[in-house]
């Protein structure tokens, strides 16, 4: 393509256009599914339904099956159409038309920038992934993360790794909880030594999973032993911090050997959930739910009201203790109103 030809064609998909033109510009062109497998915004590395790879940009404007403040993420599958040449990876070039409704996502709300993010879409699994040591696993995080799973439809697992720097009697114990009432498989493992490994293969294979958990707990490690091969850069957990330094930067997304996807992520500082009120908020702590019916006000946020048989039962020892401080905690922390994103793409 020649310099002036390329111009021509940045215009002619400049954001001002609108989906029509670029329909009008490519219409004759063959258009690829694919499923999105890491990228930076700008270029994205996208697997067609064939198994060949290209290196995509965005189109100036994209058929959206469904609007979102995050226009492309990881996980997404998208309509494609060719581009000559090759991109600065050296793979055959595409440019992404069209991405589809998203059936699951892994979101959070980014602060700062005031919206929902798309961190993946499209996975089946969130594998939870803390550690038993540097850093330690923190049971807040985990009732966040278990908030998360629900709104975005995916199937929680909760993995503690490093179980070779912990006392997994005591770890087991600390979250029988979640295994025992809320039945989300809890797996002990070490990518040190092999513990527990087998048993999460065969959780994951021939399903899509994302890892999410902090930085240096092991995520990576874990998705290098998965995928067989040496895929992604391992950090060193500082002495100071006793925590990673967020080696991994972006979402990627690799098959695995036994069939399925498993989807590495750089480490969270915090999650906030987005789209969440405090009247939401005792819906997603299902173990309240035979208790709740006995409050003496409906709704209750069992925060404050008297006669709450939330709170009755949690003085009881009927109730998990530390789940309870972790609602109130989050109850806390929480809005009166929920936050809407109102804004268009493009
Ligand atoms: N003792 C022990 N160390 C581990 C284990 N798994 C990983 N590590 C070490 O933990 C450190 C961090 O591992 P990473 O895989 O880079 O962690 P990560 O979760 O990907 O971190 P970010 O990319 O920063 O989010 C490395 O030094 C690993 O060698 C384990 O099972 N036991
Ligand atoms: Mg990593
Ligand atoms: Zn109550």
């Amino acid at each position: 393509m020649s310099p002036r030809e390329r111009h021509e064609w940045e215009e002619e998909l400049s954001p001002a256009v609108s989906v029509k033109a670029v329909r009008r510009k490519l219409g004759a062109q063959q258009r690829f599914r694919a499923r999105v497998l890491e990228g930076t915004g700008k270029r994205w590395l996208v697997e067609l339904e064939d198994g060949r790879l290209w290196e995509c940009a965005v189109a100036g404007a994209v058929e959206l099956e469904e609007e979102s403040p995050t226009l492309v993420a990881v996980g997404d599958f998208v309509e494609c159409v060719p581009r000559q040449g090759t991109g600065v990876s050296g793979l055959p070039q595409g440019l992404i038309v069209r991405r589809e409704a998203r059936h699951t996502k892994l979101a959070r709300y980014r602060r700062r920038e005031g919206k929902e993010q798309v961190v993946v879409s499209n996975v089946d699994q969130l594998a939870i992934l803390l550690a038993a040591a540097e850093p330690r696993y923190d049971r807040f995080l985990i009732d966040r993360y278990l908030i998360a799973a629900e709104k975005g439809e995916l199937a929680p697992l909760l993995c503690i790794n490093k179980i070779d720097l912990g006392d997994a009697e005591q770890i087991r114990a600390d979250l029988r909880f979640y295994a025992e009432v809320l039945g989300i498989p809890v797996l002990l493992l070490s990518a040190l030594t092999g513990e527990g490994l087998e048993e999460f293969r065969s959780l994951l294979a021939g399903k899509a999973t994302v890892l999410s958990g902090p930085s240096g707990v092991g995520k990576s490690t874990l998705t290098n032993l998965l995928v067989g091969e040496e895929v992604q850069r391992i950090g060193e957990i500082s002495l100071k911090l006793g925590q990673g330094r967020h080696v991994t930067t972006m979402a990627r997304m690799f098959r695995l050997p036994q069939g399925g996807y498993i989807v590495d992520t750089p480490g969270i500082r915090d999650l906030t959930i987005w789209e969440l009120t405090r009247a939401e908020l005792p819906g997603y702590f299902h173990e309240f739910d035979d208790w709740a019916q006995g409050c003496r006000y409906q709704p209750c946020s069992h925060i404050h009201e008297p006669e709450c048989a939330v709170r009755k039962a949690v003085q009881e020892g009927k109730l998990d203790r530390q789940r309870y401080e972790n609602y109130c905690r989050l109850w806390m922390s929480l809005p009166e109103h929920v936050y809407q994103w109102r804004g268009r793409v493009r």
